[in-house]
């Protein structure tokens, strides 16, 4: 039976006209998983978690073309703000409690809405916004090879969430060992909103590999605990240098990147538990 709905919609004559709202798209966590060519049109298909389609009765036209649910509409408000749109609605808070905007690209008129369930917990997560928040980077020089790669990936991860250039630094300590103090350092000079740590610990090359591979987990888990500053685990494991290598690519499958992104969401976290506690007795 059905197993997906494809809705095309033609953003303009070349690829060129597309990538404002190719752009938006991808900036706000939806994958794309095909692009077809034909003499006709090049289309890009994107996936998200979940879609609805929508039939409405009305004596009118449909206020946009498409309607995007969100998890957190102020977070996506934050992020389509800085795209080329065209506000056409700014974010409110509808009748129903779920919050709402609605925008316009390439002729492309889409709202954004979030739906309150006021029967369920309020939900406290973080976002991947990282404007105005500092990091550190703790990076191992052992195994160099692999480490640099992470450390590209954890870069990539804290600049595309926002993070200012100035606001990243970055420390290198010998081997994965030396972790641990820096951080600890690091997270008690309460300039950082979170630390990632990266480091490489290779098994065919350290006899001693499972007592280092334990302390420096032991080590970060306590500078975080300790000072209360998110820390990102971004240390690889390995048996073999070929391990090492496909959790350190380019972009897909870089532990460093996935460790700038929870660096990212754990630092937001933070602040949103603060907010939250503080407002129960
Ligand atoms: C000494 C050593 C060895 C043998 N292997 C590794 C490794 O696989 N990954 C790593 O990050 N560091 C290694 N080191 C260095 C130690 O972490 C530490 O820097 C030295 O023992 C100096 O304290």
């Amino acid at each position: 039976m059905i197993r997906n709905l494809i809705v095309p919609r033609v953003l303009g004559k070349t690829q060129e006209e597309l990538q404002p709202a190719l752009e938006l798209f991808r900036a706000l966590g939806a994958e794309l998983v095909h692009e077809c060519d034909d003499t006709r049109a090049h289309g890009y298909q994107f996936e998200v978690p979940c879609g609805t389609l929508e039939f409405l009765a009305s004596s009118t036209a449909p206020l946009s073309d498409l309607a995007v649910e969100v998890s957190d509409a102020d977070a996506a408000w934050k992020v389509v703000r800085k795209h080329n749109v065209k506000v056409l609605r700014e974010i409110a808070e509808a009748p129903g409690g779920s919050r709402f905007f609605a925008v316009e690209i390439s002729g492309m008129r889409i709202t954004f809405l979030t739906f309150r369930d006021k029967s369920a917990p309020a939900d406290v997560e973080g976002t991947l916004q990282a404007e105005g928040k500092r990091f550190a980077i703790v990076v191992a020089r052992f195994n160099s090879f692999i480490t640099e790669r992470l450390l590209d990936g954890a870069l990539l991860a804290l600049r595309q969430s926002g993070a200012a250039k100035d606001d990243i630094s970055v420390v290198r300590v010998p081997g994965s060992f030396e972790i641990p103090s820096a951080a600890r350092q690091l997270a008690g000079s309460g300039k950082y909103d979170a630390i990632v740590c990266i480091g490489c610990l290779l098994r065919g090359g350290t006899l001693h590999y499972e007592v280092i591979a334990n302390e420096v987990t032991r080590g970060v888990g306590q500078s975080a605990q300790e000072t209360g500053v998110p820390h990102a685990f971004g240390v690889l494991t390995c048996d073999t240098l070929e391990q090492a290598i496909d959790r350190a690519g380019l972009k897909a499958g870089n532990k460093g990147y996935e460790a700038g992104l929870a660096a990212v969401e754990m630092a937001s976290l933070h602040n949103k538990v603060a907010e939250h506690t503080a407002g129960k007795r």
